[in-house]
């Protein structure tokens, strides 16, 4: 086996890499993961390209969307599974396509994939499918290489951004030269960390051309058995390809341990274990066994050191490999050099480090609150007062579910609300009125189906749809409800009133998330209607560019007793006074911070709170 350095970009028939599309230049960019990522795309001739927002995926298809309109196609799609179908449809009709999105959404998209693996591809497919070691921004933690073993397609592991580009481009050729779609796989620290990058020219790709094959195209049975079996051929197949490939590459070291690494790991294994043989996996599925072999016979010990779930070390002992891996090394949460310090240590490869000395100042805890004047608070408030029973979804509003506002009971995953609701009607033993609450995007995503079923199965639940005008736990994208695409053009935007009446709901009621008086009442009515209820609460996000900011308000101190009613919203602009005023705290608000939602005011007990203005003196 031949021995290798640090690589080059490797070589791909889309371009030979290094210069600048415009000016023929070299130019070298300092790209993070996911630009690096989607540059990679556009330097293959990517034509058409469709994701739905999630961290840390998101700014792949940011990205995309300024590459020009004329090269290639990018959109948000409704959600996960609609993107790849998308994707997969571009292919269908010859030309280079691809979806990106976090690792739930491979859930959400995975009942596509498990098909269209059968059926391969006519123009080059892949899935860009980043992870979220340590939970930073999830509601889970799951290792996408599962997905890349169940549905039998190859994964390519970059460790930074320079790969990120790079294997993103021989992704499409891969996909093309062994009729598969290809998961390039990234992690929260490849996609947001950045560094310097050669890029090179963009390879236009005349489009193949829909292939009229029913046999592959179309997957009914009597076709998918043959299929099936096309994909042992297509394993073996690349196997081979992988026992010559550059993307697995040995390192040589001076001492006798050999390290197996992939992804972000394998550049903590070159900073602490400089002298130790490396065998980067560039792939890690499948495995080229003969590699692996000749690897683990030139070395005294092997260790196994991937992020997650134990796949290349489990693999590795089926082939009769002698290594060690979890045993060492944790099984859940992000790697980090401290992580892996720690297993070398353990494995007496590295000396034991001194304890690190605890920080003289500790940094104070900060919980993720609702932003100040988040039009979400008010509903939850809202339902608080209800006693009602509430099944939450993800986004932003998954906040009101700590401290103070407390108001969600249980939080699955996106789109879950409206028929976790359902259930607990169903089962006939809620005493409380049970609300589903869910976001504008989440609704478009995967809340519609559920809400169908709500009113065919004839259950009592209130539905709040929590309108904010935009997908704001992810940043800020548009959406359908928005008006506006990936581009920012001017589309339809869809009536959720309208939406809703058509499904048979016929008690629904929009109103302003900041007018209080009335989201107390049509709460209450909503949730003693019998039958499915909505209330649409309508706000754009503080966050919005087309956010309301009114003048801010003021505490007067000398009527706020202290109640506390006001410090239930939990608003990030509301604290407790320093001094004592008359032997208490009394509340304080930063005006910088307030945008004037007035919610505070409306709240209050004592009716303390004022706009600045109704402080002011003339003269
Ligand atoms: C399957 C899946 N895809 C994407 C995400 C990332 N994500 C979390 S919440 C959310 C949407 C939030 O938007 P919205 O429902 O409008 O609520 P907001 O945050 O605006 O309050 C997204 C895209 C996810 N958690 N799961």
């Amino acid at each position: 086996m031949t021995s290798q350095t640090r690589s080059q970009p490797l070589a791909s028939d889309t371009g030979d890499g290094g210069s600048n599309p415009k000016t023929g230049q070299p130019e070298i960019l300092p790209l993070m993961g996911n630009e690096a990522i989607a540059r990679g795309a556009w330097e293959a001739g990517v034509k058409v390209t469709a994701a739905y927002p999630g961290t840390p995926s998101t700014e792949i298809m940011e990205s995309l969307g300024k590459y020009p309109a004329q090269d290639l196609q990018a959109e948000w799609a409704t959600n996960e599974k609609v993107a790849l179908d998308v994707a997969i449809g571009a292919s269908f009709a010859g030309a280079r396509a691809m979806t990106s999105m976090k690792h739930v959404g491979l859930n959400v998209a995975a009942d596509a994939l498990m098909s269209q693996t059968y059926i391969g591809v006519n123009g080059g497919l892949v899935l860009v499918v980043c992870d979220d070691p340590g939970i930073h921004s999830s509601q889970n933690e799951q290792d996408t290489r599962i997905y890349g073993h169940l549905a039998m397609v190859p994964i390519l592991e970059p460790a930074d951004a320079q790969e990120a580009l790079d294997f993103t481009r021989l992704a499409f050729d891969l996909s093309e030269s062994f009729d598969t779609p290809v998961i390039v796989r990234g992690t929260t620290r490849l996609s947001h960390t950045r560094s310097l990058v050669q890029t090179g020219e963009r390879v236009e790709k005349d489009s193949r051309g829909f292939d009229e094959n029913p046999q592959k195209n179309v997957m009914i049975p009597g076709h998918a058995r043959l299929r099936h079996s096309a994909l042992f051929r297509r394993e073996e197949q690349l196997k081979q390809y992988l026992e010559q490939s550059e993307l697995i590459r040995w390192e040589p070291g001076s001492e006798p341990v050999g390290i197996v690494t992939l992804c972000t790991a394998y550049t903590y294994v070159k900073e602490l274990l400089p002298q130790a043989h490396v065998l980067k996996l560039g792939a890690s599925y499948p495995l080229p066994a003969n590699r692996l072999r000749e690897f683990c016979a030139a070395v005294e010990r092997v260790i196994v050191i991937e992020e997650l779930e134990p796949i290349v070390e489990n693999e590795m002992k089926l082939m009769g490999l002698k290594v060690e891996g979890k045993s060492l090394f944790p099984r859940e949460g992000e790697f980090s050099p401290d992580v892996i310090r720690a297993g070398l240590e353990q494995a007496g490869l590295l000396p034991a480090s001194k304890p690190k000395p605890e920080p003289a100042v500790q940094a104070m805890p900060r919980p993720p609150l609702l932003c100040a004047g988040c039009p979400h608070t008010g509903a939850y408030m809202a339902l608080r007062a209800l006693n009602a029973r509430v099944s939450g979804d993800i986004g932003c509003y998954t906040l009101a579910a700590v401290e103070p506002l407390k108001a969600i009971d249980t939080t699955v995953a996106m789109g879950s609300s409206i028929a976790n609701a359902t259930g607990m009607a169903l089962a006939g033993s809620e005493t409380r009125p049970i609300v589903a609450t869910i976001g504008d995007s989440t609704f478009l995503h995967a809340g519609i189906p559920p809400l169908i079923n709500a009113v065919y199965n004839r259950v009592n639940i209130t539905v709040v749809l929590l309108d904010n005008h935009i997908t704001a736990m992810t940043g800020g994208q548009d959406h359908p409800g928005t008006g506006r695409n990936l581009r920012g053009e001017a589309v339809h935007k869809v009536d959720y009133e309208a939406l809703i009446r058509s499904i048979g709901i016929t008690w629904i009621k929009k109103i302003d998330a900041y007018n209080m008086g009335n989201v107390f009442q049509y709460l209450r009515e909503a949730t003693l209607y019998p039958g499915v209820a909505v209330v649409i609460m309508d706000r754009p996000c503080v966050l919005d560019p087309v956010k309301i900011k009114g003048s801010p308000f003021r505490v007067d101190a000398e009527a706020c007793t202290g109640c506390q009613t006001c410090m239930n919203l939990g608003c990030p602009a509301l604290s407790w006074s320093d001094e004592l005023f008359e032997g208490h705290h009394k509340v304080k608000i930063d005006e910088a911070a307030c945008i004037g939602c007035s919610l505070c005011a409306q709240v209050s007990a004592t009716n303390c709170i004022k706009p600045v203005e109704a402080f002011e003196t003339h003269g």
